[in-house]
């Protein structure tokens, strides 16, 4: 199989309401569409590393290390090389990039060639992301809750943003009206070890499932744990190239978001690592279009059967990337911005 044409394009989605970044806050979303054909099909694939400027025009820190400018610079050398070639030789770039978003884009568009990763059947679960809108008012956040379907059975609630008595607060209001409901917290390592502390001991432990990265320095995750007894997950950790699996006691899962964790192979032996220690390993964005949820959604699928990703995110889209989702209005490739082409 070669690669006889390869496109490269971008795209700016403005969003419905804001998303979360962590503590920062973001009002549009952009990234990369890298288009390639073959003899015999046409792939693409989502490239959207996750920097860039938040809603106070602040850097977003924490999560990819690369800006969008260096894929397009790397990719825009490499596209050259790469046409007339097999289809192989993306893995070579893919395997010595250190652009974790660029690894991950051409290691998913080599399996996409291969056939792997099709989207057999859309996998129905859902985990709703549950943050406070801005300025929303607390009964109407409460509405939306009311509003979840009774197929949900978890959902992900931020904390360590505002105030800590509203938050408990708010988890109260969450299992009054549904007290079914599990709970996955994630601080984003907002907290102290005492502030952890103090948030947790005010938790109905039961329908907490973990809360994902408390603490802000990851060592003190341990401790929170043997003093609460409320199992942790770790996301934010995972994004340094240097993380290496290592089981914890209250380790409960792992937050994988394949597009700061790079090369495809790197995610399949974190899974594998998980897996081995009884650990959870569930996928997540990283805000990525429609293109790049249904990626996700393959991936795990293919990798990930018994967890439902967290991609609520894509709900905030105002429209889809190349592949429907539902939404009103779907961008193809012609909507875009062409930066470099070989055919
Ligand atoms: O805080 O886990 C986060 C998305 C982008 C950046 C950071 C985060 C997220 C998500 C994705 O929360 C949604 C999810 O995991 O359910
Ligand atoms: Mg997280």
């Amino acid at each position: 199989m070669t690669l006889l044409t390869l496109s490269l394009y971008s795209y700016q989605i403005p969003l419905d309401k804001l998303l979360p970044v962590g503590n920062q806050r973001i009002e549009t979303r952009e990234g990369l569409v890298l288009q390639v054909s073959t003899e015999t099909q046409r792939q693409a694939v989502e490239i959207s590393p996750l920097s860039g400027i938040d809603v106070d025009g602040q850097p977003i820190t924490g999560f990819s290390q690369e800006s969008i400018a260096e894929v397009i610079q790397v990719l825009v050398e490499s596209m050259p090389s790469l046409q007339g070639l097999h289809i192989d030789k993306l893995l070579d770039v893919a395997d010595t990039t250190p652009l974790a978003s660029l690894a991950y884009g051409l290691s998913l568009l080599h399996a996409k060639l291969n056939g792997k990763l099709s989207l057999h059947h859309d996998s129905a679960g859902i985990i709703p992301l549950i943050y406070r809108h801005q300025d929303e008012a607390s009964e109407h956040l409460q509405q939306r809750v009311n509003a979840l379907s009774n197929k949900v059975h978890a959902v992900k609630v931020k904390v360590g943003q505002t105030s800590m008595e509203d938050e408990i607060l708010l988890i109260h209001q969450i299992l009054a009206i549904r007290p079914d409901l599990k709970l996955r917290l994630d601080a984003n390592r907002a907290f102290t070890l005492e502030q952890a502390i103090d948030f947790c001991a005010c938790l109905p432990l039961a329908s907490i499932e973990y809360i994902e990265e408390p603490c802000h320095s990851a060592k003190d995750n341990v401790q929170l744990f043997q003093t609460v007894g409320i199992p942790f997950a770790l996301d934010e950790s995972l994004n340094d190239k240097r993380y290496q699996f290592n089981m914890l006691p209250g380790l409960t899962a792992l937050v994988l978001k394949p597009m700061l964790i790079g090369h495809l192979n790197r995610l399949q032996q974190l899974i594998e690592e998980a897996n081995v220690n009884g650990v959870r390993a569930v996928i997540s964005s990283s805000l990525e279009a429609s293109l790049g949820i249904e990626a996700l959604k393959a991936i795990s699928l293919e990798c990930t059967p018994d967890e439902i990703p967290g991609l609520d995110t894509l709900s905030a889209f105002s429209c889809d990337l190349i592949v429907s989702s539902g939404k009103q209005h779907c961008l193809s490739v012609d909507d875009l911005t062409l930066i470099h082409r070989c055919k």
